[in-house]
């Protein structure tokens, strides 16, 4: 694993401060990402453990967002017409989002952050409070084969794949199909988009390391579609090698070929997208001095994981942002990770109030436009660093 990039001292992306706690020193780890060159792949160097990330404190919610429950109710209905399974099994179900689009009795969630797992299980979804593992792969194995497993930015966030795909083989039917969606490598080197590493994050997977990774365990991509979700990400459609009955299509060859053009298996790829890392930083900490001097008024919009990353390396705290918008509960009142920047609960954004908005849900731009027309009309305007640092 060679390193190609150095984002410096990063608390943990997703532990937002209470009040009482703000001068307690936080933890911090180094994160500097590197590139396996046999594998492809990319990922952080050094891992933080899954029980101090995913517990019964976790604060991010698919169902924050009306953009992934659009998503995740179009792959239902396309999964229930095409392969019309009895055992859909997701890893990573977390507050229910996409098994909610199927009844009861057909899935089981995956979901180890215990304040999630109980959202599902009070609306009477079979939910398992549990790490991903062959154990519990094993377990829900006596139930049934799963006909489909699905698992959406999850499995980037798990260390051990090969215990993933040891488990997934266990549970998986001779025929079924595994669909695993997480944002794209090449999109994120292509968009900038630095701030998709963050502990959690530990993989970024491309079409060409996954197709390595799963051929051990006798997987074979057979599909996959581009998807604009989390700012670009791919969606695996995955089947055992001797399962004939399923083609595979020209996407597959189309994407490892728009991959390996763009440079995904050469080191010097990466090392550029480093330089440009660079460059982002200090124009996105230009933007913000020249309009601090100004003295304008700058908030956030979506108190992210990602923002952690930007905001600790480009060491953009308090004394630039006034305060956060985020819509979700938990993450109100509390500030953010290095930071320190206050959340407020989200209400419309007012021209009056506020002068320049920070994009720190950049990924749900659009969903994000939409919803602040008024503030846009009236001349608001907003700060992003994707793909490159500039007002919009
Ligand atoms: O992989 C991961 C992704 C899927 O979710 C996790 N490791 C952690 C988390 O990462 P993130 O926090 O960067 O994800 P999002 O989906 O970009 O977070 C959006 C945030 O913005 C949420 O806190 C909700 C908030 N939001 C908002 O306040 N108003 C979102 C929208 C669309 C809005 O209109």
């Amino acid at each position: 694993m060679k390193r190609f990039l150095d984002l410096g001292l990063q608390p943990l992306a997703n532990s937002y401060i209470k009040k009482n706690n703000i001068k307690l020193k936080e933890k911090k780890f180094r994160l500097s990402v590197g590139f396996d060159k046999k594998k492809y792949l990319v990922s952080i160097l050094k891992t933080v453990s899954k029980e101090m990330m995913f517990n019964k404190n976790y604060p991010y919610k698919s169902s924050e967002s009306k953009t992934m429950q659009n998503s995740f109710k179009n792959l239902a209905i396309k999964i229930k017409k095409k392969y019309k399974p009895n055992l859909i099994v997701e890893i990573g179900s977390n507050d229910g989002a996409f098994i909610y689009n199927f009844k009861r009795k057909n899935v089981i969630g995956v979901e180890p952050c215990k304040n999630l797992a109980k959202k599902t299980i009070k609306k009477h979804y079979k939910t398992y409070p549990e790490y991903w593992d062959t154990n519990l792969s094993k377990k829900i194995s006596k139930i049934g084969k799963a006909d489909v497993i699905y698992s959406a930015n999850t499995l980037s966030h798990i260390e051990n794949l090969d215990e993933v795909f040891k488990a997934i083989n266990i549970l998986l039917s001779k025929n079924g199909i595994l669909i695993i969606e997480d944002p794209s490598l090449l999109q994120c080197i292509k968009n900038n988009a630095y701030d998709q590493f963050y502990c959690e994050h530990i993989y970024l997977f491309s079409s060409i390391s996954l197709k390595k990774i799963i051929s051990k365990y006798n997987f074979e991509i057979f599909d996959i579609e581009n998807l604009e979700t989390h700012g670009g990400s791919n969606r695996y459609f995955i089947k055992r090698k001797n399962c004939k009955n399923l083609k595979i299509k020209n996407s597959v060859k189309k994407e490892i070929k728009k991959e390996i053009q763009y440079g995904l298996k050469n080191f010097s790829t990466y090392k550029k997208f480093s330089n440009r890392v660079i460059l982002s930083k200090k124009k996105l900490q230009k933007i913000f001095n020249k309009l601090k001097i100004k003295k304008k008024k700058i908030i956030g919009y979506g108190a992210t994981a990602k923002s952690c990353t930007i905001l600790n390396y480009c060491k953009i705290d308090n004394k630039f942002i006034d305060y956060f918008y985020d819509t979700t509960s938990y993450k109100i009142n509390k500030y953010l990770p290095g930071s320190k920047i206050l959340i407020k609960k989200y209400k419309k954004l007012n021209i009056n109030n506020v002068d320049f908005v920070y994009l720190g849900a950049w990924n749900f731009k659009k969903e994000i436009f939409n919803k602040e027309k008024n503030f846009i009309k009236k001349g608001g305007k907003f700060i992003t660093h994707i793909p490159t640092p500039r007002i919009i």
